[in-house]
């Protein structure tokens, strides 16, 4: 079946331009000026944006926490993804199985349910030779990122030698190397202070885990990328002196990018001092004021490389159901660390609302041009994971994920308007100006203004290629 899209504005990271898109087969096959075909059906978008579908590379779907789990699994996630704007997202491997094949085999009987196209990155929570050994067989999955942390102690983190060797190994195997960058040890120290002390608040969850440990952690790492002469992607960044840290490396050659998410441009820690502070709780937490407005200037003057989402949500109350597709929903969420910040699972929703509240305070605010938008949201993250030029790009040849987004539509965002599985929305009341009107996913229709015509398992898992440097 052949669609053939008329009189859209094409937005591409580079420039915008008006011309027709035909679609053949799942592909972009022509871009022009007053395109014909007589047996495609024409869709007119005079008045649009044409973009790229989004690309979202920082998701978790189905996570464990905490005795619970994230309330979006890789159907509910992805078909909110898809209303967003979003046609690809990449998720992560938790390292739970002897082997790293096997971890990725689990996560794939998981995710296959998907109604985008997803990948995943694989967290790299242990080490030693056995496990050195198998890195390289990754890239035969098609998975060619590995997470590193510098904190969760005894989870989650493996020392600094064991990452450089890492980075050594992702250097010969063209693998990069993506960090969670806070200090472990000082985070263990300051809870079990504040706990002893008596503290239970959801703002305690940022005092305990402060910026400096994330802006030293930084450093330290694109030092160990840059003495093994590798890359290094910094993930959710949140603070101001990430950003200045990622700019010195950048300036002294070290190749290393940076992401950051729309928590840590709009929220800080007055939103965990409020009656629903939890709502806000993830890590790395949100700061101050002072850290959104240093995160937007590095994602305006490409510092800053993409903003994704860290799209992890729990409920705000999980005692509680809400419907979902038509059936009662609770997922034990935030309610579980009432009486203790420790055990609030961490993450917020975002994975649908990342395109049009960026597009409204970014673009529609003058911060961010409509070309470095779809930069920082789709064509970036397709360049430095691998997808590139089959996602991310309005080009012939490439998929045909496409957003006809309409510039002028007014919505005043919150829960009612979305389809992330949770029971609140961190926009809740924003006057929204622009929005996606019609998703195509490799060419079919799957979102048309509020119907869902995807399904479930529409979605086909992406073997990644070596992803690229900027
Ligand atoms: N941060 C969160 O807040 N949730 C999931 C994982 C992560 O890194
Ligand atoms: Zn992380
Ligand atoms: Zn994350």
């Amino acid at each position: 079946m052949a669609t053939l899209i008329k009189g859209g504005l094409l937005i591409t990271a580079e420039r915008s331009f008006p011309a027709d898109i035909l679609v053949e087969g799942g592909k972009i096959s022509q871009i022009g000026q007053n395109l014909q075909s007589a047996n495609a059906d024409q869709v007119d978008a005079t008045g649009k944006l044409i973009l790229p579908g989004g690309v979202d590379p920082h998701v978790h779907l189905d996570l464990p926490m905490f005795g619970t789990v994230s309330s979006d699994d890789h159907y509910t996630g992805t078909k909110a993804a898809a209303y967003g704007g979003t046609t690809t997202v990449i998720d992560f491997v938790s390292f739970d199985f002897p082997s790293l094949g096997e971890s990725v085999e689990k996560w794939q009987a998981k995710a296959e349910k998907a109604a985008v196209d997803y990948s995943a990155h694989m967290n790299l929570t242990r080490f030693d030779d056995k496990i050195a050994a198998e890195i390289p067989s990754l890239r035969d999955t098609g998975i060619t990122t590995l997470k590193v942390f510098t904190a969760y102690n005894n989870r989650l983190r493996i020392d600094d030698g064991n990452i450089f060797k890492t980075l050594r190994i992702a250097r010969n195997n063209g693998i990069l190397v993506m960090l969670h960058a806070e200090n472990g040890d000082v985070i263990e120290m300051l809870t079990t202070e504040a706990l002893a002390a008596g503290h239970t608040t959801p703002e305690w969850h940022a005092k305990t885990r402060p910026a400096w440990g994330a802006v030293e952690s930084a450093l330290r790492a694109f030092a160990l990328a840059a003495m093994a002469e590798t890359s290094l992607y910094l993930v959710h960044m949140n603070t101001a002196g990430e950003v200045d840290m990622l700019k010195y490396a950048r300036e002294h050659g070290v190749k290393v990018m940076g992401e950051t998410c729309p928590q840590y441009l709009f929220f800080s820690e007055d939103d965990l001092r409020r009656p629903d502070g939890a709502k806000w709780v993830c890590s790395p937490p949100v700061r101050t004021s002072v850290d959104n407005a240093q995160l937007w200037k590095g994602a305006m003057d490409g510092t800053i490389q993409t903003i994704a989402t860290d799209h992890c949500p729990f409920f705000y109350d999980g005692t509680k159901p809400i419907l979902y597709e038509g059936k009662p929903v609770a997922i034990p969420g935030k309610e579980l660390g009432t009486q203790d910040f420790t055990r609030i699972p961490n993450g917020v929703p975002g994975v649908e609302d990342r395109l049009p509240v960026i597009w409204t305070t970014g673009v529609g605010s003058g911060k961010l041009t409509p070309s470095q938008f779809v930069a920082l949201t789709s064509t970036n993250p397709a360049k430095i994971f691998g997808l590139y030029p089959r996602k991310g790009a309005l080009l012939p040849g490439s998929d045909a994920d496409i957003v006809i987004f309409d510039p002028r539509k007014k919505v005043t965002y919150g829960i009612v308007h979305c389809h992330q599985r949770t029971d609140y929305n961190l926009y809740e009341g924003w006057d929204l100006t622009g929005y996606p009107e019609k998703v195509f996913l490799r060419g079919q229709l799957i979102v048309d203004g509020d119907m869902w015509l995807g399904k479930r398992g529409g979605g086909e898992f992406l073997k990644r290629n070596q992803g690229g440097i900027l």
